[in-house]
């Protein structure tokens, strides 16, 4: 068996402009700000991943926050991940406020992962033992609640257009009647066969939720998203008894124990892991394990590109999100056919940084 080091890690900060400002019901962002992370191996091989934060928020103290654990990776052997991330999971454990070190955790995870994928010459989804070759996606880097019911339309054809087939709108609006005519808009464009979604983003109260959810209940939605506060668990159970649409939720819970109690308290019906809050590829696995004794599918939240690993290999995956935004971030492009996504069938996870388009805009 041959013995592998860490030697380096490499990071830097860039920045990626949206063409417009958009909008949730409690969002409005311009860009996103990232962290892209290099880890350097004594055999050459390199993992990369990255994170980020909308607006560019705090980006400095997530970089430093994940510079600061070089100590827990140099002279250590990627293949003992899960000690890697115990210690580090071990040297924050007294923070209050993990959320900026538990998203610089989860991005060395992944970055491993992509180390310990391509030293096996394998896909990581083959790696963990792999369930599909493909998996269901939707369209979600559009529908965003700044636009005008034209520009939905003109999003719905876009994404028609793309080879999707199931598609995400964004509502949670000060005026519930606004929302309905909005989705009624869109379904009745996209018609009855192509899947709708709708995401709140946490801005109502269980007893508005509720009533949003019976309005939109006639439009055949397949979930409806953060009906309110993620951390009001109870808030959530409510809205999900009242409701006939399921509810999705999870993307703002981090790590495991996280998820626990959203399970626990009956919160939702599908659960939305974030690669970067909940603890990486490791800790997506375990979440996605979980969940299936529970008998619960989870679909992922954003990062479409490094989610594809865990969607290729944990059944109970029903679908992965498309956001756009980091595609060129990377030389290898994901593409949609009749809305599914290829498991890529390259090694580790499959993405590694184009270093000529990072250049151009740094
Ligand atoms: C979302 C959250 C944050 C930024 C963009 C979109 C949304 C989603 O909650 O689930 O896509
Ligand atoms: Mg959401």
């Amino acid at each position: 068996m041959k013995l592998m080091k860490i030697t380096k890690i490499a990071t830097r900060i860039v920045n990626l402009s949206f063409e417009s400002t958009i909008k949730t019901a409690i969002h409005e962002m311009s860009s996103v700000g990232c962290v892209l992370l290099t880890i350097e191996t004594d055999e050459g091989i390199e993992g990369q991943s990255y994170l980020f934060s909308l607006n560019a928020t705090q980006i400095h103290s997530f970089h430093e926050t994940l510079k600061g654990f070089e100590g827990h990776l140099i002279g250590k052997d990627p293949q003992f991940i899960e000690v890697i991330w115990q210690d580090i999971w071990q040297a924050i454990s007294s923070m209050r406020q993990k959320d900026i070190a538990i998203s610089a955790l989860s991005t060395i995870d992944t970055a491993i992962w992509d180390i310990v994928g391509k030293t096996a010459n394998l896909p990581l989804h083959r790696l963990f033992g792999a369930c599909r070759t493909k998996i269901k996606t939707y369209a979600s880097g559009g529908l965003w609640l700044s636009q005008s019911i034209d520009s939905l339309l003109k999003d719905t054809q876009n994404f028609l257009d793309q080879g999707f087939r199931s598609m995400k709108i964004r509502v949670g609006s000060t005026n519930w009647k606004n929302d309905v005519e909005r989705v009624k808009e869109v379904r009745n464009a996209i018609g009855p066969d192509i899947e709708l979604m709708a995401d709140i983003n946490q801005a109502l109260e269980p007893k508005q939720a509720i009533q949003l959810g019976k309005k939109l209940e006639e439009y055949d939605l397949l979930w409806l998203e953060e009906p309110v506060a993620s951390n009001n668990r109870e808030g959530h159970a409510e809205v999900r008894n009242s409701l006939s649409i399921p509810i999705a939720s999870g993307e703002n819970e981090y790590s495991l124990s996280g998820m626990r109690e959203m399970i626990e308290a009956k919160a939702c019906d599908i659960l939305m892991p974030d690669l970067q809050r909940i603890g990486g590829i490791s800790e997506m696995r375990k979440v996605a394990n979980l969940a299936e004794s529970h008998n619960l599918p989870i679909s992922t939240h954003i990062f479409t590109e490094h989610s594809l690993s865990v969607a290729g290999s944990v059944t109970n995956c029903l679908s992965v999100e498309h956001m756009p935004w980091f595609s060129k971030l990377f030389n290898e492009q994901i593409y949609v056919i009749n809305g599914y996504i290829d498991i890529p069938e390259r090694p580790g996870t499959g993405f590694t940084f184009n270093e000529s388009y990072i250049k151009l805009i740094n």
